[in-house]
């Protein structure tokens, strides 16, 4: 059964379905949105009217399981909204490392999941010793600290292992990456902000069968394939992987690192635009992405712009979106009806090329 849940969000309209699609793609129901301009405010992140109302609707509704707040909020934030609104509140973040939980299949994305958890737990270990070894909860419900430096001694150690594990994982991948090199093959990368369309190219072009959805965060390990051309000397390897999102924390680009520094690290980078979404939602999602290849350090030079679902928009509006984004040779393409895709793979020949003739 989904959990039934209350969302507090941005009422800006990006945000607001971002905001939905999270909680639904999490399999939760949502039961009522409340917005607020601001999230910040010290004692609830939402404001005390806010937190009231929201406590006055939960009284009057029958089995409300959580409620989302969809920001970054502090262990003590959350207490006191819990507190007050007598349901379980959690944060943004709390929110996504559950949809990442729930579609975690390979043993390497469980372990950078795990890693971005503990990330997340750390800082709020002493927060909520605190809290509770005040006079709240006296006793033995009550974090001495003691208990406090062993949790965050455990962590620690918790979080080396998985370093470790995950130094590992990228040991073999680079053995398979020196062979792949070896034999000639340019690698091409997919990346986007989650539901741009990454996996549905790539089954098209690699004839796999990746799961695709509407949800957000669908795909969350990295898959490679052969693309092949009918001039075999043309093919390339294509490589499909974890979707992007805005106002997505350092620390969660951090712990899936190794598996997007390795699509990252390929000799052309496809940056994947949904244009069927509305100049304003492209806008963001376009810059976002873009923040994160910066924070991870890649060569604009080697990313081509692909804007998708091209089956879905009229020519008016593309031309705004290509005129908006400043792009000077826009490619577009639709994996529905294959439109563009017989250009798309001429470009992925001709510019993942360069490097491996030199
Ligand atoms: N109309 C249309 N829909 C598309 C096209 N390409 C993808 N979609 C739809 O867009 C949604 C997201 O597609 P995915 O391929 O799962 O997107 P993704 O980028 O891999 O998403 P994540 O794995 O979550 O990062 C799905 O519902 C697809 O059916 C297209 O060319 N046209
Ligand atoms: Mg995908």
């Amino acid at each position: 059964m989904s959990t039934k849940t209350i969302l507090v969000t941005y009422p800006d309209s990006f945000r607001l379905e971002e905001g939905k699609s999270l909680v639904e793609s999490a399999d939760c129901k949502i039961v009522k949105v409340f917005t607020q301009k601001y999230l910040n405010h010290s004692q609830y992140g939402v404001g005390a009217g806010k937190a009231e109302e929201i406590r006055d609707f939960v009284k009057g509704e029958e089995g409300i399981d959580q409620l989302v707040v969809d920001e970054h909020l502090t262990s003590k934030q959350l207490h006191n909204l819990s507190k007050l609104v007598g349901v379980e509140a959690i944060d943004r973040e709390r929110l996504i490392l559950n949809i990442f939980y729930s579609r975690a299949t390979t043993t390497e994305a469980k372990l950078q999941i795990e890693l971005a958890e503990i990330q997340y737990e750390i800082p709020r270990v002493r927060e909520i010793a605190k809290m509770t070894s005040g006079n709240e909860r006296p006793g033995k419900g009550g974090m001495g600290e003691y208990t406090v430096d062993v949790k965050f001694r455990d962590l620690k150690r918790r979080m080396n292992f998985i370093r470790e594990k995950l130094v590992e994982a990228k040991k073999k991948r680079e053995l398979y990456h020196q062979q792949r090199t070896r034999i000639q093959m340019p690698v091409v990368s997919l990346v986007g902000y989650t539901s741009s369309g990454k996996t549905t190219l790539f089954n098209l072009l690699t004839k796999e069968n990746k799961e695709t959805s509407s949800s957000l965060f669908t795909t969350l390990s990295t898959t490679t394939r052969v693309l092949k051309f009918n001039d075999e000397k043309n093919d390339l390897l294509l490589t499909d992987t974890v979707g992007f999102i805005s106002r997505l924390p350092p620390y969660m680009i951090d712990a899936f690192k190794s598996t997007l520094e390795e699509s990252l690290a390929a000799d052309l980078i496809l940056l994947l635009v949904d244009s069927s979404e509305d100049l304003q939602n492209i806008d963001m999602k376009y810059s976002s992405c873009w923040d994160v290849l910066k924070e991870l350090h890649v060569d604009s030079a080697k990313v081509l712009i692909v804007m998708t679902k091209h089956d879905v928009v009229d020519a008016q509006k593309m031309n705004e979106i290509v005129q908006h984004l400043k792009l000077a040779d826009p490619l577009t393409i639709s994996s529905k009806t294959g439109y563009g895709i017989h250009k798309l793979k001429n470009a992925m020949v001709k510019m993942s090329r360069p490097k491996m003739s030199a």
